[in-house]
């Protein structure tokens, strides 16, 4: 079929990774805690709960996309301004739970687990940052923008109060800024053997998403089922 001199056009990193993550996208979806949360019923408790993983998540990602800022494979896709989410978060802890927040930030044990893969990351492989990160902002950019509605629809909240976590200021059109965002992970320089590499974290960074969406609807029912023995039912 290809003639000699035909050089065969390889797939781009941002086709491949969304390719590959493709299953466990719809099995993120199709967890509990979210299918609750698509129609509309998280609750307060609920939004909680998922703020102190989110901000763990980001401390890690955001931390060592920092420390990580000028190593070849960070570099391209590295936007602060545009995407950083942990002060977000933190003002979004701040609203919720008080200047106390951060004693009484609580996380599952796949949220640990999350956070240590992007601190291991960070220090041995960082060109797989961009597996994490691809994850976490551009979901956030899509998904995350319809999530930030029926989070304020639900919690009834009247201004942006407590959910700034979902506004990124600096992004002006978030389809523009993803297309922007995949041509700056396809130009990253990687060998196939990385390659690959990249598109296995990014299936295990869903997984790990997967995995904590799973552990705070266990936490919650746990926590459910107190409340009921404690008020005698
Ligand atoms: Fe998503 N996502 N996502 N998503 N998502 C889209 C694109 C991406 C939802 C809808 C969409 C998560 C969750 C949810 C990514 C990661 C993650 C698009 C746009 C839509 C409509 C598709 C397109 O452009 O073709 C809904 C609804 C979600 C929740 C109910 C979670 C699992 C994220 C990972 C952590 C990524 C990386 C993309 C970009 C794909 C691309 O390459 O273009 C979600 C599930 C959120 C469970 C919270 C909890």
């Amino acid at each position: 079929q290809t003639g000699a001199f035909a050089k065969r056009q390889l797939p781009d990193l941002s086709e491949q990774i969304k390719a590959a993550t493709k299953e466990n996208h719809i099995r993120a979806e199709n967890t509990q805690l979210m299918l609750s949360y698509q129609k509309g019923q998280i609750t307060l408790q609920q939004y909680k709960v998922l703020l102190c993983s989110l901000y763990e998540i980001y401390k890690a990602l955001e931390e060592e996309l920092d420390r990580n800022s000028s190593h070849p494979a960070v570099a391209p896709i590295y936007f602060p301004h545009e995407l950083a989410r942990l002060e977000s978060l933190e003002n979004d802890l701040e609203y919720f739970f008080g200047q106390d927040w951060e004693k009484r930030v609580i996380v599952p044990a796949a949220t640990q687990r999350y956070k240590q893969r992007l601190r291991k990351i960070g220090q041995e492989k960082p060109e797989l940052l961009v597996a994490h990160a691809y994850t976490r902002y551009l979901g956030d950019l899509s998904g995350g923008q319809v999530l930030g509605k029926i989070t304020q629809k639900s919690l009834g909240l009247s201004s942006k109060e407590g959910l700034s976590f979902f506004s990124f200021p600096g992004v002006s059109s978030p389809n523009r800024f993803k297309q922007l965002y995949r041509s700056r992970m396809n130009s990253v320089e990687l060998t196939e053997e990385e390659k690959a590499a990249v598109l296995e974290e990014a299936v295990e960074a869903f997984e790990l998403n997967i995995q904590v969406f799973d552990d705070l609807q266990k936490m919650l029912s746990i926590a459910a089922e107190t409340d009921q023995s404690k008020s005698g039912v």
